[in-house]
């Protein structure tokens, strides 16, 4: 048994007896309590879900496994003379809430690479697919066709002990993890460099090697390895990670539920935002004939996608009240990096002009922008301007958290999701009893 599994089994026992004592000596303990704006206004805030990967308070932003993301960037190893922490380690820390060692990164990073060869006919049905289909739909067609692959459907068809669904969870998991880097390469060379492939380098850790198979050169590998830390999970309630949740608990197995949740991310409200950040800027552009535009120029600009009825991709948030960390890191990163990139202006144009628009129209709970909003000014400038590939990246970050999530959710049986739907009839009666 690996060294990554094996810390996992020894840490599900305590676990479990805490759920079973809060379900067991606690279970009719009131959290909280539905209203009616909830059940109309996407369960906003309601208390209704659990997870120990992550927590995103509304003003402080991201916690990994308790630590904020400047922590994670300060504590976590990072490979020889680099900037930016191993992916391998950061799944570790989702997986088992422990800072890794070095030694214990390298066992992960051999465990990752050992599963990475991803079979020919995935890469079959990939160059089947429409030339126009969207990255995501060739990203959720190459996770579906590997459901054949799955350890869990064997397992639980010969009658596998409930108690033991997480190990071919984390079996699945970790195989599919361990492939996604190859996969969206393949997918970003297949339809913008004429399926001119380049080849895995296994002995490079997950980020220097996605880089090197985008073809693209450092420091690539380090924005690659913020870039899948940075979007690994938001805890479970946003619709990737709640959909890979919920479709878990069908029992489905961990390529079905994953696959599920990049479907939920595929919107343009949740992970398409990044791309379609970037087609406002380049709409922007091109409107200005590619000069930067004066503060007046780009409020004119926010009003006038305002007042279409459209929003502003990037800004506002579900949870957050507070501009997103996740932004702020890579802001940090352009800022040292590529201070004077003309989308960079832009970007930073922006967030001097719409958190005031956003308050002065009044409708958005958080004027502040987001992760979306500063993503793809990074992407852009090394290279990869196909900005519909962006959430193809954003999926393989996402994955690291989700499959956390689903391993974990198999460890403490976590049971079928199956909330009470009310008729309109209902909820009527139920206000007017309210008003008496
Ligand atoms: N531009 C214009 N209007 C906005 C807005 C924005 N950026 N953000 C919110 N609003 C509007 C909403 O559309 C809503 O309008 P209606 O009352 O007419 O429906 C109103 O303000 C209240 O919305 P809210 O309560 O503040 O926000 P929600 O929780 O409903 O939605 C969203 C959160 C992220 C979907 C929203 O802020 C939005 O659409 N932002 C732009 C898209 C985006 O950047 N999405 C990525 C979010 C981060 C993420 O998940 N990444 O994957």
């Amino acid at each position: 048994m690996s060294k990554l599994k094996q810390k996992l089994q020894d840490k599900i026992p305590e676990y479990r007896e805490r759920v079973g004592n809060l379900i067991k000596n606690h279970g009719q303990v009131k959290v909280d309590e539905v209203k009616m704006f909830q059940i109309y206004g996407g369960m906003r805030g309601l208390k209704s879900l659990t997870t120990d990967i992550s927590y995103l308070d509304p003003e402080e932003g991201i916690r990994f496994r308790g630590y904020t993301i400047p922590e994670c960037l300060e504590k976590m190893p990072k490979p020889p003379g680099a900037e930016m922490p191993y992916v391998e380690g950061h799944f570790y820390l989702l997986l088992t809430g422990e800072i890794p060692t070095q030694e214990d990164i390298q066992s992960v990073v051999e465990e990752f690479s050992g599963r990475s060869k991803v079979p020919e006919y995935v890469f079959d049905v990939l160059r089947a697919m429409p030339k126009e289909a969207h990255p995501m739909s060739l990203f959720t067609a190459a996770i579906t066709s590997l459901q054949r692959e799955s350890l869990f459907v064997p397992a639980y068809n010969s009658g596998i002990s409930k108690m033991d669904y997480w190990d071919p969870t984390y079996e699945d998991s970790i195989n599919l993890l361990a492939k996604l880097p190859e996969i969206a390469a393949f997918i970003y060379r297949l339809k913008y460099k004429n399926d001119d492939q380049i080849g895995s380098d296994p002995s490079l850790d997950f980020g220097a090697n996605f880089a090197h198979m985008m073809g693209i050169d450092a420091p690539y590998d380090e924005i690659s390895r913020l870039y899948f830390m940075l979007h690994s999970d938001h805890e479970s309630g946003n619709v990737s990670a709640h959909t890979t949740h919920l479709v878990g608990t069908a029992l489905s197995d961990a390529y079905f539920s994953f696959a599920a949740g990049m479907c939920g991310l595929s919107g343009p409200l949740h992970g398409l935002a990044n791309q379609e950040v970037l087609r406002w800027v380049q709409g922007v552009m091109e409107k200005m004939d590619h000069k930067i535009p004066s503060k007046e120029e780009m409020k004119k600009f926010v009003w006038d996608t305002l007042n279409s009825g459209q929003v502003i991709p990037g800004f506002g948030h579900a949870v957050l009240r507070k501009t997103d960390p996740r932004y702020a890191a890579q802001r940090e990163f352009c800022l040292k990096h590529l201070p004077d990139d003309e989308i960079f202006k832009i970007v930073n144009l922006l967030y001097e002009v719409v958190p005031d628009i956003l308050v002065e129209q009044g409708k958005a709970k958080n004027p502040w922008p987001n992760v979306d909003a500063q993503s793809g000014v990074i992407q852009w400038h090394y290279g990869v301007t196909q900005y519909d590939f962006y959430t193809v990246m954003f999926g393989v970050g996402r994955a690291l958290g989700v499959l956390s999530n689903l391993i974990w959710d198999r460890a403490v049986g976590q049971s079928l999701e199956r909330p009470k739907s009310l008729t309109t009839d209902m909820l009527e009666k139920i206000a007017r009893e309210a008003s008496k």
